[in-house]
């Protein structure tokens, strides 16, 4: 076997360390690195099936032109020539790229400097816009420059956590686990202020379920408390005029806003002035709304005025999502920036400008995402390239971006994969390098710089975006400018740009002024620069001090006559966003297999909806379905759903259609977690699910219908208003058994391919329908004699669905030998099980389950 290669996750923010060693063709084991400061070795349910998503299974390996496979040299021929004509014929501004925080630091330097260098526009914006880049906008405005003040040891050395907006314990996992760790070592304390009671919410102190986009109330109503308490110091602070008359509140009127109970807050409040070693952590319900910059700025008054910040355990602490936020702000990705924490003031422009040797400089601020795909849609970009996301599907109101794409007369599409919802209407396809193949450096959410490296080689003609953006930069007439052979020789010029007429103005500086030689890149060990930012109380600001920024709680979203529910979206523990490569492993697939809407019972209740029934939820942007959930953690008059479906993996599971359109006034944010939404019951005349050997493309044209993998082949849960006798054209060749009982409007197919089980169909009009997990593992063997029943032969022992994806221990395993074996811990669990020992990603999930016995147990005593 090859020895491990050193690389990190592909996936979050939190950017652990690996090590990946090739077994195979093009196989990998992966384990953690125990030498990595963000990980210490742990990885979660995600970063552990790395090896289970770099198979070829739908990889684009080829560049397509339209259809048709094209060579390289004529697709970035085309490319170049395209939008050159289109800059020659409109101007720099009629094109566009829309990029990713899921490049590498190196891609993305490359990309930011042709779009702002050269081609002399700022019309080029990430998708971090959707994602981090309210938190841009508020340290900036705080801070003067874009500067996280945190790292992860803050979470070992603090006595108090906070968690806003976060649902930690599924999106950033290892740093959920290190927040555990702190618990028990020192006692930490844990708040969690989320609309919704998450896995995360359940292992808190105390959790506060406030009313969505009710934030800066909560955050004002504290720093008023902490004011009157006598905790606040303005000493270094910019503290404008009436600053403190707009925070004139109490408990009282706070817990009102933030529809909360007050001993509840009044413990917050206690908590926080007691407790000088506090972090906030905040994530995307913080981020992701039309307040969202002032969210931020809230937060950052709140440590401003009473010192936690600059001191270890102290500081609020805006976490990453992709595995390369960071380094898209560090070179400067978004339309409002420019590169090495740079923006469009004058001189800054021409300094870059000057490093760049720059052709064309951009002199201001381009579209950002939201304007930018509008703008596109009105055909004031005609040639846009979009590299490393999915935007068919992430963008709000997706349905308006994809008719957008569609009017665009010339569209470039960079993947891994060839076929998404956004390639579609591609007329260019680039195959790009994926995790595992390409090589570079990314920034973690404590600032940690981490080298990708590659372990498999590059299969087919895939290349890395670099590459590419240079091969297409030299066609447009500026090979010197991008004569890069190596991303050593990339991250070069960008340490230089950070220390270019640098006398300490920029916090964001790079070690090692003469750069590394290509030697020392390839071992480069992780780093984190800019050490604890503003421990001397200095703040790049004009005046050296930090801004305490007025912000007021805005109006709260009324409910409105047609749309008198509120709809929330975000994540699932092991689904990365348009599942194109967490939708490929099998294991990860089964903690949530549906897209499911949540709701609290009431609302069930008043609406006729009824768990595990489907159920429409509709905005006025758009309508999509989902499997009902009735969820305790749920507030009344609210909806959750997951972004994770896409038009591959389902018809009508896609949420991109819902959210509007609005944004952050200040960061250009879309407002993603509020939209005004209501919902109905849908009744299909059958409902029932297929499993086969073959992924079945496209989907079946039912009223709903969604794909994941399974090991050997796919489920696909069906529901439709048609003659069911239909999806008989999407089985296989073969032998078929079938039992049909058409009084009870039941019918069940299996197709044999030599005696083996190719593919299992089995529908029913309103009847139960047995689980899924034995007829999955039938794939590929010889027909059971109970194979229509849907179970084994003998006494029945259901599993449930999956809830530790490492050992494939299911929900009712859990809960039988929880209630068999008198189980009293997670520890306990583990060592019946082994569930939750491995990646640990789980382990909330079977803390709640050992507290649910406890308390059924204590309900039957009572
Ligand atoms: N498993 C998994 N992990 C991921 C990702 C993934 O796709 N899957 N994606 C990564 C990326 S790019 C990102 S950005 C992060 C996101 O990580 P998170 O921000 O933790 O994830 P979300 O689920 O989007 O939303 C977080 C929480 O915000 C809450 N919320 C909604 N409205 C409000 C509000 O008004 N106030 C407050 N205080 N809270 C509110 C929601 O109920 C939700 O629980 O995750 C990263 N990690
Ligand atoms: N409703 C709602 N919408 C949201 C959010 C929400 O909470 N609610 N969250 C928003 C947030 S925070 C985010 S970050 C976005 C994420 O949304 P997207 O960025 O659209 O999601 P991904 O599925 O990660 O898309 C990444 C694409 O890049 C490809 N890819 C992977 N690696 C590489 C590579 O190395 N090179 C190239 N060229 N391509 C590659 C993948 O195959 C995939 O097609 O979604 C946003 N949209
Ligand atoms: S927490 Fe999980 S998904 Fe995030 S970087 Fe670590 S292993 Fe990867
Ligand atoms: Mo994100």
């Amino acid at each position: 076997m090859a020895d491990p290669v050193r690389t990190t996750c592909a996936y979050c923010g939190v950017g652990c360390g690996i090590l990946a060693t090739r077994t195979g063709e093009r196989t990998l084991e992966i384990r953690g690195d125990p030498d990595h400061p963000a990980n210490a070795g742990r990885l979660c349910s995600k970063g552990t099936h790395l090896g289970e998503t770099v198979g070829l299974e739908g990889r684009l390996l080829h560049p397509l032109i339209g259809r048709r496979r094209a060579s390289w040299n004529k697709a970035l021929d085309l490319v170049a020539r395209r939008f050159r004509r289109t800059i020659a014929e409109h101007g720099p501004n009629s094109v566009a790229f829309y990029v990713s925080g899921q490049l590498l630091t190196e891609d993305y330097y490359v990309a930011n400097k042709l779009m702002k260098g050269f081609i002399g526009s700022a019309n080029i914006d990430t998708n971090s816009r959707l994602c981090m880049s309210s938190a841009v906008a508020g340290h900036t405005r705080a801070f003067g420059e874009d500067i996280v003040p945190a790292s992860y040891d803050d979470l070992d050395a603090a006595d108090l956590i906070l968690l806003v907006g976060s649902n930690t314990a599924w999106c950033h996992p290892i740093v959920y686990q290190r927040i555990m760790a702190a618990r028990v070592a020192r006692g930490t304390k844990l708040v969690v202020i989320d609309p919704r009671r998450t896995e995360t919410a359940e292992e808190a102190d105390l959790h506060l379920a406030i009313r969505p986009g009710s934030d800066v109330a909560l955050m004002n109503g504290l720093l008023a408390h902490c004011r009157r308490e006598g905790l606040v110091d303005e000493r270094g602070l910019d503290v404008p005029e009436g600053f403190w008359d707009a925070l004139d509140t109490d408990l009282w009127t706070t817990a009102r806003t933030c529809d909360v109970p007050p001993p509840d807050l009044n413990r917050l409040f206690e908590l926080f002035a007691a407790t000088p070693h506090t972090v906030t952590l905040f994530s995307q319900g913080v981020n992701q709304s039309l307040a969202g910059t002032d969210q931020v700025n809230a937060i950052l008054n709140l440590h401003l005025a009473t010192g936690r910040i600059g001191k270890p355990g102290a500081a609020p602490f805006s976490i990453t999502g992709q595995p390369n936020a960071m380094g898209g702000r560090e070179v400067g990705g978004l339309a409002t920036t420019l590169a090495a924490h740079m923006d469009f003031a004058p001189e800054h422009v021409a300094r870059v400008g000057r490093f760049w040797g720059a052709e064309r400089m951009a002199t201001r601020a381009g579209l950002k995402a939201v304007d930018l795909f509008r703008a596109v849609g009105e055909r004031r970009i005609k040639a846009l390239w979009i590299m490393a996301t999915n935007p068919a599907v992430s963008m709000p109101d997706a349905a308006q971006v994809r008719e957008a794409l569609a009017a665009c007369p010339f569209v470039v599409m960079s993947d891994v994969v060839a076929d998404t919802d956004t390639s579609l209407h591609a007329h260019v396809r680039l195959p790009a390098a994926a995790w595992g193949e390409k090589d570079g450096t990314v920034t973690n959410s404590d600032r940690t710089v981490s080298r990708q490296r590659a372990v498999l080689p590059l299969p087919g003609e895939a290349r890395p975006d670099w590459w590419i953006v240079s091969e297409v930069a030299r066609r447009m007439g500026w090979a010197d400018a991008f004569s890069y052979d190596r991303p050593a020789d990339i991250w070069r010029e960008h340490v230089r740009l950070s220390r270019y007429e640098n006398g300490g103005e920029r916090l964001f500086t790079l070690p090692g002024e003469a750069g590394r030689s290509n030697d020392d890149y390839a071992v480069m060990a992780p780093f984190r620069w800019g050490g604890t930012p503003f421990a001397d109380g200095h703040y790049p600001t004009p005046s050296g001090r930090a801004r305490l920024v007025p912000v007021r709680q805005a109006r709260l979203q009324p409910s409105l006559r047609n749309w008198p529910l509120t709809l929330n979206t975000g994540r699932y523990r092991d689904h990365w966003h348009t599942m194109t490569r967490t939708g490929l492993s099998p294991k990860l697939a089964r903690h949530r297999e549906e897209p499911l809407v949540e709701l609290h019972s009431d609302d069930a209740t008043r609406l006729g909806l009824v768990d595990g029934s489907l159920a429409r939820v509709g905005t006025p942007q758009g309508e999509s379905v989902y499997r009902v959930a009735i969820s305790a953690g749920q507030r009344p008059g609210e909806l959750f759903v997951p972004i994770h479906w896409t038009d591959r993996t389902s018809t009508a599971g896609r949420t991109g259609l819902l959210p509007r359109p609005l944004n952050d006034p200040h960061s250009g944010q879309p407002g993603f977690k509020n939209t005004p939404a209501r919902i109905e019951p849908l009744v299909p005349a059958w409902h029932g699910f297929l499993i086969g050997r073959d992924a079945l493309q496209p989907l079946p044209n039912t009223l709903w219908a969604t794909r994941i993998a399974v090991p050997g082949g796919s489920l696909f849960e069906l529901a439709g208003d048609g003659d069911p006798a239909t999806l008989g054209t999407l089985l296989p060749r073969g032998d078929r058994i079938e039992a049909r009982d058409d009084a009870r409007g039941s019918w069940r197919v299996a197709v044999l391919q030599s005696g083996r089980v190719a593919a299992v169909l089995l529908v029913s009009r309103d009847g139960p329908l047995p689980s899924r997990e034995w007829l999955i593992e039938q794939l590929g063997q010889e027909a059971a004699p109970t194979l229509l029943a849907g179970r084994a032969p003998g006494p029945a022992v259901e599993r449930g669905p999956i809830v530790c994806a490492c050992f494939n221990v299911g929900l009712l395993t859990l809960t039988r030998a929880i209630a068999d074996q008198r189980l009293a811990d997670v520890a306990a669990i583990g060592r019946a099980l082994g569930a939750g020992t491995n990646c640990g990603s789980c382990r909330p999930a079977l803390g709640r389950l050992i507290t649910q016995a406890e308390e059924t147990v204590d309900a039957a005593r009572a």
